[in-house]
């Protein structure tokens, strides 16, 4: 298992279109694991593998109170969007910045698991935010490509603030 290095805004890499994974090898399987292992130590409850610099179609997910409901969606496709829900969002490539974020409040998603296998899933609530935020990944969109101008403008202002502090 590796940690892996999660790319920061605005590294135009985060802007890449990832794309579809055709052979479930034992190499997809070390990237899920190390996805899985960079995740749970940023802290996070999401990762797209687009945010690893690795642009293939694969995210992993684990919004439980214990971290022990690991998902991973290998080509996942939404079929169905139903309700809107308005969630406060973070990011692991924004660190220190959140945002209220209006996104479906239910979706049904079908994917390919690690081995394959077609799966389709009902997915509801804050999950579902989650699912929805690193599917934008995929595809190279951020969480702030949903806010207004005046609001994105506000926020990367603090993400730069909150970065010479720390430097
Ligand atoms: O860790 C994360 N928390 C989070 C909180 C609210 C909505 C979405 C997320 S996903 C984020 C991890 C991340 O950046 N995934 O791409
Ligand atoms: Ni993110």
């Amino acid at each position: 298992m590796a940690r892996l290095t999660i790319l920061e805004y605005p590294d135009p890499r985060l802007r890449t279109k990832a794309q579809p994974v055709a052979v479930f090898d034992a190499e997809l399987k070390q990237l899920v694991a190390d996805m899985f292992e960079t995740m749970y130590a940023a802290p996070g409850v999401g990762l797209a593998a687009t945010q690893v610099n690795v642009h293939r179609q694969v995210l992993v997910a684990d919004m439980s109170e214990n971290s022990d409901q690991p998902l991973v969606l290998i080509n996942p496709r939404i079929l169905e969007k139903d309700g809107i829900q308005v969630y406060q969002e973070g990011c692991l490539s924004f660190p220190g910045i959140f945002a209220d974020v209006e996104r479906a409040l239910k979706i049904k998603v079908a994917a390919q698991d690690v081995d394959g296998k077609e799966i389709v899933l009902d997915i509801e609530g804050p999950l579902a935010v989650c699912i929805q935020h690193e599917m934008d990944h995929l595809v190279g969109k951020v969480f702030v490509d949903h806010l207004s101008a005046f609001k994105r403008s506000l926020l990367l202002k603090r993400l730069e603030k909150k970065r010479k502090q720390s430097a």
